[in-house]
This record gives structure tokens, C-alpha cells and sequence, in this order.
């Protein structure tokens, strides 16, 4: 039996345009979804992993699947949609499966043959029975795993040339930041995998960089903290020989010894969510985590930073707080903080989210012809009404925001601070260089985005064989450039 796990691409995501910007060939993620579905799937499939964004592959010639299953973020759902016709218009039994599935099974049925809601590890297999079987069902649930159950992910199917591996070791987030998908996902439930299941994995993974994919590697309460120690002392004693980076929140910076031992097992960067420069701002996403202890960012930063480990700031733009001046003020406050790099996102209510419950009693989703908008749910376009800015003026402030943060006297004023510091100076200028071309390639989408009507040609997506129709344009809908 022959299967196919596909990651389809969304070529709205700057960071898959690797012939367009050198540097984001180092940002091309494992997906690891595809690759923990096939160290579930038993010996008796051919599995093979397609990802979409290292390019996409020629279906056509290529043997025909028994079974084809399709993983999605939202924003890749339209893509996921025509990978889907196509191999259903053949006769093939196409099941999706992931976030999107599970936060819009209706869409996804209608789609596909098959859809499986939550986790694949309680699942697979009897999915894996049915279709062998000719018996699929039109819906399964995996509901939550234990972190016992977890597989390793077979780190060996795909090719070489990605610049990380990627791994998870818990699931879930303590928190419930209020535009976050996760805790709707996987579940506030906190879970963990035992530390030897985590070594043993990464000693599966090729390549020397890791990207370590939890949303929150070492967890908020004195326990979690307790089992992240745990963790970095038994990768530092299996010399690893791995330098990885994750997400954390700003508590990674509050004890030395935690910070010590992640620099001893191969932290390398960062990954945090700020979200706003404001209390407010905070107070609105619920994130009040970051305002406990009358925390000073910036020492909390410069903490981190002396263990060598980078840090990557990430904010978000259009709050109901957010006026004219807000992105400068981002850019302003990620300096300030000192950060090595700064990721700022449109607020973008993502389906599941109670921001997306909020927005949508409010009247506020302006893209909201399904499915095809999603495309945009990438959270680099403004989809949604903000209560200060148009769409213009949101995108008006990113522009200034990335413009400010990314001038090159900044980079290079970066880039000298983390040289003295012996700081992953290599590994800040490609970070730094590879978000400044994407300014380039932002601003484009932007401009093609404007455009009220007609096909936007830097929007569409590369047509499979057997002719599926070509993503739907952009639709921002008249009045939503109105201020509200
Ligand atoms: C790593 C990661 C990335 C990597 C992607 C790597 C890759 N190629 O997959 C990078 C950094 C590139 C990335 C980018 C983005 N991401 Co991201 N990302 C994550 C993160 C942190 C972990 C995902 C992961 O690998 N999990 C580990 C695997 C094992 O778990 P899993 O994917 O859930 O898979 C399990 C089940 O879902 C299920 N399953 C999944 N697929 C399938 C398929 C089938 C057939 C079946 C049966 C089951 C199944 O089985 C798996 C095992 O149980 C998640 C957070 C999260 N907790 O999901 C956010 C998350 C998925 N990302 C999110 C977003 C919004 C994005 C971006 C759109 C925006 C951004 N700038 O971050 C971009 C879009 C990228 C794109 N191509 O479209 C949102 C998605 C919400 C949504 N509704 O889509 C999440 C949930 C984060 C959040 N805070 O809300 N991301
Ligand atoms: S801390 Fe991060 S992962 Fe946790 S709920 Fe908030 S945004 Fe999501």
C-alpha cells in the first residue's frame, strides 16, 4: 500500500520563496506533523513525505498513492483544497488531518473523503485499517495524546538540504493568549514527554541544527521549569553535539541556572512572544503573564543574551489599542529591549481562537469569503477591522515598523553588538538579512493586495496538473478600507 503525507504550500508566505530570497532557504521548516504521522503509520505502507514548499512535485508522474493525507494551517487550507481534487477526480481516498481540519471539519468534509480531528496518535492506525479496507469513514477524532504515546518522527524520509531538523518535546501551553490557536488545539493541559524519549530522538535527526517546535519549552510553573532543567542537563550529558533554537516566554530569562543548562545543551535562540509595547496592549491579548513581577524587558532580555543565546522578539499590530505611530513604536520598544530580531504579525483571528469568537460577533472579519481567503490568514496581511487603522494604514505602519527596525545601520549596529558579545553573530546577520529581503517581497504582496479587483498574478498559485482552478483573487471588499 502506498501512501502520500503532503504539506501543501501557500507561496503568500514569504519565507517559501527561496529562489526569490537566498536567505530563506534557512527557513524552510521540517513538517514535522508528516513526519510524526509516518512514525506512527505501520511497515506495511510505502510512505512518502511531499513538501510542497521545497517545491512542488509532479504528481503526475510520480505512481499513484493508495492513499493520499493532507496536513493544513489554516492558511495553507485553499492549497491543500485543490491537492485534494486532484488526486479525488483519480479515484484516490484523500484524508486531511491537523489544525485547520480540527477547527473547520465541516469545510474540510466537504473536500475530502476523510477528516481526522485532533491528535493522529489514537487514531492512525485504524484510519490506516479502514482505507486498506475500502472503509473509511467520513470523520475520525484523536482527541489529546498522552505525551506517553508520542512516536518518534521518521527524520529520515525527507531529503537532505533543510538548514534544521525538528523535533517536539510537550505539547499544550500553560497560557491562553486570547489569538492563539493552541490552547484550543492541544489543550491548556501541559504535557510533557519523558526526557529519554526526547534523546532518543534527537539522536534520529541529521541535521546539526535543531528547531525545537514546542510552543513552550519550558512551561510557566515551578514544575515545568523543574522538568525543562531535567531535560537540558540529560541532552549537555549526551553530548548532543546540536544547536537548537524554540519558543519560550519571558520567564526563560528569570532563572540563571535554566538559562545555564539550555546554553549547555545547545540553546542557541529564542523565540518570544512580546506581543505589545503596552500593558494595555497585553491586558488585551490576555497575556498578562508578561506584565508579573513588574518585569524590565530589557534586563530580562540582556539576561538571556549573556548565555549566548539569541533572542527573537515577536509582536503583534492592530490591537483595538494600536493608532497611527504604533509600528514605529514596536520597532522602537524591540530596540529598546535589545532583541537580535523582530517578528511582527498582523492580529489575525484565527478560526478557534476567542479572538476569532470576539471579531466575528463584532462584524469585524473583513476577509471572510471561505475558503478562499484563508490564503491570507498568514498573518503578514491585514484581514481583519482594526479600530484604528485601515487596512492601508495598518500595512502603512508595518512597512514603517520593518523599515525602522531593519535599516542597515541597525542590522549592522546588531550584528556588531552580538560579534562583542559572542552571540551567534553568523546565525544574527542571516536572520536579520533574510527578514530584511522579505520587506521586498512583503511590500509586493502588499501592493498586489490593494488592488481592488482582477487576477493578482503574484498571487497565484502554481496550477496542478489535470488543471484545478487557480486560487480566487483577492478580494478586499469594498468599504473594508473605511476606518471603523
Ligand atoms: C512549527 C510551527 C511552524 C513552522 C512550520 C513548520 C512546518 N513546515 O510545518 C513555521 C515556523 C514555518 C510556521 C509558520 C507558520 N505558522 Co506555525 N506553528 C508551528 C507550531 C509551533 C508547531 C507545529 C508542529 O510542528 N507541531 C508538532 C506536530 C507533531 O503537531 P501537529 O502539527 O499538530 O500535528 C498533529 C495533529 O495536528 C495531527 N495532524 C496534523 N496533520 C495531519 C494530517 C493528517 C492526514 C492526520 C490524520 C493528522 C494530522 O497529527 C499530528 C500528530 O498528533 C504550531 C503550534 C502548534 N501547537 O501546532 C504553530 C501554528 C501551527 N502556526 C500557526 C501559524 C498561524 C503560522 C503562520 C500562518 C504564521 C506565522 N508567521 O507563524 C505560518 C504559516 C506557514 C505556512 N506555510 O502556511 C498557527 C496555526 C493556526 C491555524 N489555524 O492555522 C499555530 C497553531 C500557532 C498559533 N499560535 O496559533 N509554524
Ligand atoms: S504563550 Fe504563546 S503558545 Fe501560549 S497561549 Fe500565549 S501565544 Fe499561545
Amino acid at each position: 500500500m502506498r501512501l502520500y503525507l503532503i504539506n501543501p504550500s501557500n507561496p503568500l508566505v514569504s519565507i517559501v520563496k527561496v529562489r526569490e530570497s537566498r536567505w530563506n532557504r534557512y527557513r524552510v521548516w521540517k513538517p514535522l506533523s508528516l513526519m510524526v504521522l509516518a512514525g506512527l503509520t505501520p511497515s506495511g505502507w510505502d510512505v512518502s513525505i511531499m513538501d510542497e514548499n521545497l517545491g512542488v512535485q509532479d504528481y503526475e508522474a510520480m505512481p499513484c498513492p493508495d492513499l493520499v493525507g493532507i496536513t493544513a494551517f489554516t492558511s495553507q487550507a485553499n492549497r491543500a483544497y485543490e491537492v485534494a481534487a486532484y488526486y479525488r477526480r483519480r479515484g484516490i481516498p484523500v484524508v486531511m488531518g491537523g489544525i485547520h481540519a480540527t477547527m473547520c471539519r465541516d469545510e474540510v468534509m466537504q473536500r475530502t473523503d476523510s477528516v481526522v480531528t485532533g491528535e493522529a496518535e489514537g487514531i492512525w492506525t485504524q484510519v490506516l485499517d479502514d482505507a486498506a479496507h475500502g472503509r473509511l469513514l467520513r470523520r475520525y477524532d484523536g482527541g489529546l495524546a498522552d505525551a506517553q504515546a508520542f512516536r518518534p518522527a521518521r527524520h529520515d524520509l525527507l531529503p537532505a538540504g533543510y538548514a534544521f531538523g525538528s523535533i517536539q518535546t510537550t505539547r499544550g501551553c500553560p497560557l491562553n493568549c486570547s489569538f492563539c490557536s493552541v490552547t484550543a488545539f492541544n489543550g491548556s493541559h501541559y504535557r510533557q514527554r519523558p526526557v529519554a524519549d526526547v534523546i532518543r530522538e534527537f539522536r534520529l535527526i541529521r541535521e546539526d541544527r535543531v528547531l525545537v517546535v514546542d510552543d513552550n519549552l519550558i512551561g510557566t510553573r515551578p514544575r515545568d521549569i523543574a522538568r525543562a532543567k531535567e531535560l537540558f542537563r540529560a541532552m549537555a550529558r549526551a553530548n548532543l553535539k546540536k544547536e537548537w533554537i524554540a519558543q519560550a516566554t519571558i520567564n526563560f530569562a528569570d532563572d540563571e541556572e535554566l538559562l545555564t543548562l539550555a546554553s549547555k545543551a545547545g540553546c542557541r535562540g529564542v523565540f518570544i512572544g512580546f506581543e505589545s509595547a503596552t500593558p494595555e496592549g497585553l491586558r488585551e491579548v490576555g497575556k498578562k503573564f508578561n506584565l508579573r513581577k513588574g518585569r524590565d524587558f530589557r534586563a530580562s532580555v540582556r539576561r538571556i543574551q549573556q548565555h549566548n543565546i539569541l533572542v527573537v522578539g515577536s509582536f503583534i499590530l492592530g490591537l483595538d489599542i494600536d493608532k497611527p505611530g504604533s509600528g514605529r513604536n514596536i520597532a522602537r520598544t524591540a530596540s529598546h529591549y535589545g532583541v537580535d530580531s523582530l517578528n511582527v504579525l498582523f492580529l489575525t483571528p484565527l478560526p478557534g481562537t476567542r479572538l476569532w469568537d470576539r471579531m466575528k460577533e463584532e462584524g469585524r472579519i473583513a476577509l471572510d469569503t471561505f475558503p478562499e481567503d484563508w490564503k491570507y490568514y498568514t498573518l503578514t496581511f491585514p484581514v481583519a477591522r482594526y479600530t484604528h487603522l485601515s487596512p492601508e494604514a495598518a500595512i502603512q505602519e508595518m512597512v514603517s515598523c520593518d523599515r525602522h527596525f531593519y535599516s542597515m545601520p541597525r542590522v549592522l549596529r546588531r550584528l556588531w553588538s552580538s560579534v562583542r558579545g559572542r552571540r551567534q553573530p553568523l546565525i544574527s546577520l542571516v536572520g536579520n538579512l533574510s527578514y530584511r529581503s522579505n520587506l521586498r517581497l512583503s511590500r509586493k504582496a502588499y501592493a498586489a493586495f490593494r488592488q481592488p479587483s482582477g487576477e493578482q498574478p503574484g498571487f497565484e498559485s502554481k496550477p496542478l496538473p489535470g488543471g484545478t482552478a487557480s486560487l480566487s483573487r483577492c478580494t478586499l471588499r469594498q468599504g473594508s478600507s473605511a476606518r471603523i
